[in-house]
C-alpha cells in the first residue's frame, strides 16, 4: 500500500544522511532525521485521533519541526491545514469552525486564547519545542504510513477565490506531487541545489513550490525565520537558488551590497505570488547578469505557467503553460474562448487543478467551466509566442508583500463602528509591498473618528498586514448605474 505524495517526498530516506535543512545557527538536519520525527509525529497524530482525512490544523513559526508536522500529517494519512501566523485569534475562530479539524496545534503563547475551541489543542515553538513535541518525544518512530490514493486530500489552504468568503481550496496528493515534478524538471533542481528559504511556510509558495521541490529534488535549504535583509546578504553566497515575491528582489536591488559578486554562486532567481515590474528585472538583470525567472500560481492551482528555464525569460510575462497544464483565454462573461493577442479571463485546466471548495460544492461549481476549465478572476493576454501576460485582476483582491487581502472583510469590519456610513476598501501602488491597503470612509454628520481610531477599532479583528496603511474621509462613495462602488476611481483619485 502506498502514500502517494509521502513515499515520493521522504518515504524512501529513511536511511539517508544528506542534508536536507541548514538553521542560520549552521545546525542541520538530514533526511533520516526528518523521517524520523515524520514517524514519531504521525504516532502522537493517531494517539489524539486523526484518522484519514482528518483535518490537522496548523498555525505556527516557521522551523523544520513544523515541516515535520507538515509531513507526519501527510504520512498519516490526514489532511494539513496551514495557517497564516498573523491571523488573529477571530480569524483562527472562522477557520476552526469551518474546516473542524481533529487537531490545532498553536504557538505555546497564543494557546489561551484558543481554549474555547471546539479541538485538541496542542503548541509548537519556533525552536521546536511545546506541548505538541513534548507529547511526540515520549513515542517510537516507527510507523507504518497510511495508505493513500493520488486523489485523497493531503492539504487544504484557504483563500478568498474569486469572491470575499474565504474558502478552503482542497488539494489532492496528486494535485502537489504532480505540480512539485513538474517545476523540479522545469527549473532544473538537483541534488546539489541549495534553496535560499525565506518565505512563510503557510501558504503554497513557500510550502509546496519551495519545499516540495527540494524534497523531491534531493535538494537543501537553507531556512531563515522570514526575509530579514542582513541574514540574505550573509546566506546568499552559500546558495543556488532563490524564490520569492518581488517585494524579496526590490528589497535586495536596494542594498548595494547585492552585486554580482554576491550572487556568483546562483544558479537561478524565481520570482512568483504577485506581479514583478518589468523595470526590476532589467535592473536586477544590470546589477546582478541573472535574468529573473518569473512564473504564475494560485492556491487553488499551484503553479500554472513559468518562462522557460534555458528559453527566453520575457520582462513583464508569466511565461509559458507548464507542461500538462492547459491555459486560455476566454470572454468573462460568455465564456468564449479568445484569440492570442485579445485580453480576457484566464481559465486553467490540468493535474495541479484543486478539487473544489471545502463542503462548498455550489461555490466550487460557480468556478468551473463544464469542460473541467476553472476561471481564475486573472485577466490576461497571450501572445503569438504564446507567453502569458496578466495585465489585471478582476475579482477584488489585494496583493500586498504576496500576501493576498480581500477587501470584504476590511470592509465588514470597519462598517461595523459606530459613525461609519460606508467604506470601501482598495490596493494603492506601493515601490515595497507592490501595493497597500488604502481605505475610503463615509462618516455620520458629526461623528468624530479620525484614521487612528478606526485602526485601532478593527486592530483586534484582523490581522496586521490587512490593516489599511491609509485612511482617506470621502463624502461619498462613487458608484457606478448599478450602484456599484467604483474602485478604479477611487484608485485613480487616492492611489
Ligand atoms: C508584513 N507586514 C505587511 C506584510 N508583511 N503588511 C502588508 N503586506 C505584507 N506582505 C506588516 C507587518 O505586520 C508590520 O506591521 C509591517 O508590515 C512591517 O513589516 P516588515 O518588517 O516590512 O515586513 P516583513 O516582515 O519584512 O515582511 C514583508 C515580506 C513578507 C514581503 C517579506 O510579507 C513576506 O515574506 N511575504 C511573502 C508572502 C508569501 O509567501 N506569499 C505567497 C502566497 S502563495 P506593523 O504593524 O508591526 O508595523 C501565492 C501563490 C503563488 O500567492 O503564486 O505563489
Ligand atoms: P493566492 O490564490 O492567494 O495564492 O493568490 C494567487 C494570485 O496571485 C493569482 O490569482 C494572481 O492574481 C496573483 N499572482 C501570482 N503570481 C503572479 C505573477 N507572477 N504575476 C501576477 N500575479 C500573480
Amino acid at each position: 500500500m502506498s502514500n502517494h505524495l509521502f513515499d515520493a517526498l521522504l518515504g524512501s530516506h529513511a536511511q539517508d544522511s544528506r542534508c536536507l535543512v541548514r538553521l542560520p545557527s549552521g545546525a542541520t538536519l538530514s533526511r533520516a532525521d526528518l523521517y524520523t520525527l515524520s514517524g514519531r509525529y504521525a504516532n502522537l497524530l493517531i494517539e489524539r485521533g486523526v484518522a484519514a482525512g482528518d483535518r490537522v490544523a496548523v498555525q505556527v513559526d516557521k522551523s523544520p519541526e513544523a515541516v515535520a508536522l507538515y509531513l507526519a500529517t501527510v504520512r498519516a494519512g490526514g489532511v494539513f491545514l496551514p495557517l497564516n501566523t498573523a491571523y488573529t485569534g477571530k480569524e483562527i475562530e472562522y477557520f476552526i469552525d469551518d474546516a473542524e479539524p481533529t487537531l490545532f496545534v498553536c504557538d505555546p503563547t497564543r494557546a489561551s486564547e484558543f481554549d474555547n475551541l471546539q479541538t485538541t489543542v496542542l503548541s509548537l515553538d519556533a525552536a521546536g519545542g511545546g506541548s505538541f513535541t513534548a507529547a511526540a518525544d515520549t513515542l517510537g518512530a516507527e510507523f507504518d504510513t497510511v495508505a493513500r490514493a493520488p486523489d485523497d486530500l493531503a492539504a487544504i489552504l484557504y483563500t478568498s477565490g474569486t469572491t470575499g468568503l474565504s474558502k478552503g481550496a482542497m488539494l489532492s496528493h496528486d494535485n502537489l506531487l504532480s505540480n512539485a515534478l513538474t517545476l523540479v524538471d522545469y527549473w532544473g533542481f538537483e541534488q546539489d541545489d541549495v534553496l535560499l528559504h525565506a518565505l512563510p511556510i503557510f501558504h503554497t509558495h513557500g510550502l509546496f513550490v519551495a519545499t516540495n521541490v527540494v524534497l523531491l529534488a534531493g535538494a537543501s535549504m537553507i531556512f531563515l525565520p522570514r526575509f530579514d535583509l542582513e541574514a540574505m546578504i550573509t546566506q546568499l553566497p552559500r546558495a543556488t537558488a532563490l524564490m520569492g515575491v518581488p517585494t524579496f528582489y526590490t528589497r535586495l536591488l536596494a542594498d548595494a551590497r547585492f552585486d554580482r559578486e554576491l550572487v556568483a554562486h546562483m544558479r537561478l532567481f524565481i520570482s512568483g505570488s504577485a506581479p514583478l515590474l518589468a523595470e526590476t528585472h532589467v535592473e536586477f538583470e544590470s546589477r546582478t547578469g541573472h535574468r529573473i525567472l518569473e512564473r504564475y500560481g494560485m492556491t487553488e492551482t499551484n503553479m500554472n505557467t513559468s518562462n522557460p528555464y534555458h528559453g527566453e525569460r520575457r520582462a513583464g510575462t508569466v511565461g509559458l503553460p507548464l507542461p500538462g497544464v492547459d491555459i486560455r483565454i476566454t470572454d468573462a462573461e460568455s465564456g468564449a474562448s479568445l484569440a492570442a493577442g485579445e485580453t480576457g479571463m484566464v481559465e486553467v485546466r490540468g493535474p495541479n487543478v484543486f478539487r473544489g471548495y471545502w463542503r462548498k460544492p455550489e461555490k466550487t461549481a460557480q468556478e468551473f467551466r463544464a469542460d473541467g476549465f476553472f476561471v481564475t478572476g486573472d485577466m490576461g493576454v497571450i501572445d503569438a509566442d504564446g507567453y502569458l501576460q496578466i495585465v489585471g485582476r478582476e475579482k477584488d483582491l489585494i496583493i500586498s508583500g504576496g500576501y493576498n487581502i480581500y477587501p470584504k472583510q476590511i470592509e465588514t469590519e470597519i462598517d461595523a463602528l459606530d459613525g461609519v456610513v460606508e467604506s470601501a476598501v482598495f490596493g494603492a501602488a506601493d515601490p515595497d509591498l507592490g501595493e497597500i491597503v488604502v481605505a475610503a470612509v463615509v462618516t455620520e454628520a458629526g461623528a468624530a473618528l479620525d484614521a487612528d481610531a478606526i485602526i485601532d477599532a478593527i486592530r483586534p479583528s484582523l490581522a496586521r498586514f490587512k490593516l489599511p496603511r491609509r485612511v482617506e474621509f470621502v463624502a461619498e462613495l462613487p458608484r457606478n448605474a448599478m450602484g456599484k462602488v467604483q474602485k478604479n476611481l477611487l484608485r485613480e483619485r487616492y492611489g
